[in-house]
């Protein structure tokens, strides 16, 4: 148990870098490197935000907790100041796809990276993402199911249901069912077809 919980977690870091144009560079620990995406608009703040991942090339852990000036000339020119820095624990890791969840003083939350096309190998997508509860409260409200109706779809009680519910709203930054519905079919962060369950 010791040694998963070592294997899956490391340091991320982000550093708002004022180059040539403004970026946040996003780095994730990974075999004694951080591997680095320059992110221009940073981090999402809510779900069914994508925000453009290019991956940069891998930089030393050490360059990770960097603040400074990088001089004219040199790459990545510009100043450097560290906007977050913590753990993440790893839920997935594949050749398109990085899952994990973030813990930050800033940025906190389960988090994807996945790789838009193929033929464009260095533009990756950050998302934030809900928790797999979280997913399937906001995919019940939105197919029109009651807080008691939702718990009983799910078996689990009323008062839990309230707050996942509070934390969807929260977390998507809507204050009303109906903004919610709307923002989660716009940003497609639930399928639009409900499927039903059982045979
Ligand atoms: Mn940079």
């Amino acid at each position: 148990m010791q040694i998963m919980a070592a294997l899956n977690s490391g340091r991320f870091v982000i550093q708002e870098h004022y180059a040539r144009s403004h970026h946040f560079d996003f780095r994730l620990e990974k075999d004694g490197v951080f591997k680095s995406w320059a992110v221009p608009k940073g981090v999402p703040e809510k779900p069914g935000v994508k925000r453009l991942a290019v991956q940069v090339e891998d930089h030393d852990l050490e360059f990770g907790t960097f603040q400074g000036t990088i001089p004219e000339r040199e790459y990545g020119a510009g100043s450097i100041t560290v906007w977050d820095q913590g753990t993440y624990e790893l839920e997935k890791w594949t050749a398109d796809s990085i899952a994990f969840r973030l813990h930050g003083s800033r940025v906190s939350g389960r988090f994807s990276l996945v790789r838009f096309k193929e033929s464009e190998t260095l533009s990756w997508f950050l998302m934030k993402q809900l928790t797999p509860r979280e997913f399937e409260v906001l995919r019940l409200v939105i197919a029109g199911l009651l807080n008691k109706q939702i718990a009983a779809e799910l078996r689990i009680k009323l008062r839990t249901i309230k707050t996942h519910r509070g934390r969807v709203m929260q977390k998507m930054g809507v204050v009303s069912v109906a903004e919610l519905v709307r923002l989660s079919q716009k940003a497609s962060v639930v399928p639009t077809t409900h499927r039903p369950k059982g045979p």
